[in-house]
């Protein structure tokens, strides 16, 4: 048995979750570049999706965002995705893109619109009891530009009912995510820059409220596995948003800018018990899903490459041989132990997984596959007046 054949197992059942609004056209604030064949509607991003996972086997289900991907009737969009092999996942709130937010939306100074921004998320809720999603992911825009601008004080207390009133409305299998972002869109202060921050009202909330880790959220050089390694450790670790920066929130391709980092990241969730199929501790896991845009690539490429990408890092981050270097740290070998981690980072699992793929009826090469199955110029023909992903 090879190194490789013992860990496939554990590859089995990998789950990445994909975000409906990677397939619509975005950009950054400076310009929005349009794409042939670009989703007009939800159900065909979500028929985008599918595409991604039927290749790869890795992307069951699709992330909503609201109010991007409204419809009248959501448990006949869950029948749709089921139909396509697909299923829908978390539901995002969205208060960032309301005139009312100005000043914040859960924190506002203003009891109105705190109550129209509970509102919102409680329709988040209803909609998930449709679609049967487990997770409302909240992620607040909300902080001040100025010193003295609003009482910050103030603002965690009112954050603080605001999240205790939307939690009291889940049901028992649903869970709240909460996550944090240290800058953007407000520049002096936000409401939810950090981990701390996030475990500090998930923890108040209870067990069914979870801390989410948006890679792309930390000041440059922050040690993002330490942060997993310490909300595993204090069981508050509820889901990844994955992409890769070089400077801010650039929400680029998951380990292309950094693999290393990836890697690293992932260890931890296996060390601390977060990962998810077949885990010998019985844990359900850490969910993975991605938060990217695809602004100058092709938007279905870029997500096969995404899950692929995790999956790498996966099956290298399972390949650390924990035993040799539990020894080596044990007995402060401090460059053997670093040998033993760097071994499994720079083990190729490329041809390995490609094998994998095709004794499980996947194409072996699912980008190639992709490239030559038609479906970018037969969406690129049928799809006229493509939708803009929700940013502008
Ligand atoms: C904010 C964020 C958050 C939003 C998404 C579109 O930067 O990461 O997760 O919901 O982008
Ligand atoms: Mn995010
Ligand atoms: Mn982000």
């Amino acid at each position: 048995m090879t190194k490789f054949d013992a860990i496939a197992s554990r590859l089995e059942g990998q789950a990445i979750e994909l975000p409906s609004w990677a397939f619509g056209n975005s950009g950054t604030r400076f310009k929005v570049f349009g794409q042939p064949g670009v989703p007009r509607t939800v159900e065909e991003k979500i028929a985008d999706a599918a595409k991604v996972h039927e290749l790869t086997g890795l992307a069951p289900t699709v992330a909503l965002h609201i109010p991007w991907d409204t419809v009248d009737d959501y448990a006949a969009l869950k029948a749709y995705a089921n139909g396509l092999g697909v299923d829908l996942g978390t539901i995002n709130t969205n208060t960032f893109q309301d005139d009312d937010y100005k000043l914040g939306s859960l924190t506002h100074p203003d009891a109105a619109i705190r109550k129209k921004a509970v509102r919102h998320a409680l329709d988040c809720i209803e909609i998930m009891d449709a679609t049967g999603s487990r997770d409302l992911k909240v992620w607040l825009a909300d902080g001040t530009n100025y010193p003295g601008q609003d009482d910050i004080r103030s603002r965690q207390d009112r954050l603080a009912d605001a999240l205790a009133e939307i939690y009291a409305a889940l049901s028992d299998d649903q869970r709240l995510v909460l996550e944090y972002k240290f800058f953007e869109p407000a520049f002096y202060h936000t409401d939810v820059p950090d981990w701390g921050t996030s475990y500090a009202h998930v923890a108040a909330l209870g067990d069914r409220a979870m801390v989410c880790l948006d890679t792309g959220h930390h000041a440059p050089g922050t040690n993002i596995e330490f942060i997993v390694a310490q909300l595993l450790r204090l069981g508050k670790l509820g889901s990844f948003d994955f992409n890769s920066r070089f400077y801010a929130d650039d929400d680029l391709i998951v380990g292309a800018a950094d693999p290393f980092q990836l890697f690293r990241i992932i260890v931890e969730v296996i060390r601390g018990g977060g990962y998810g199929p077949a885990n010998p501790d019985g844990h359900s896991g850490v969910a993975f899903m991605l938060d990217q845009c695809h602004n100058i690539e092709k938007k279905i490429p870029g997500q096969i490459r995404s899950v692929l990408n995790v999956q790498e890092m996966t099956a290298r981050a399972l390949l650390l041989d924990r035993e040799a270097l539990g020894a080596a740290q044990d007995t402060g070998d401090v460059l053997g132990a670093n040998e033993v981690l760097m071994d499994a980072f720079y083990t190729d699992v490329r041809a390995d997984l490609a094998a994998w793929r095709e004794s499980r009826g996947l194409p072996a090469d699912p980008m190639r596959a992709y490239a030559e199955s038609g479906y970018q110029s037969q969406i690129e023909n049928e799809r006229v007046g493509g939708t803009q992903a929700g940013w502008s």
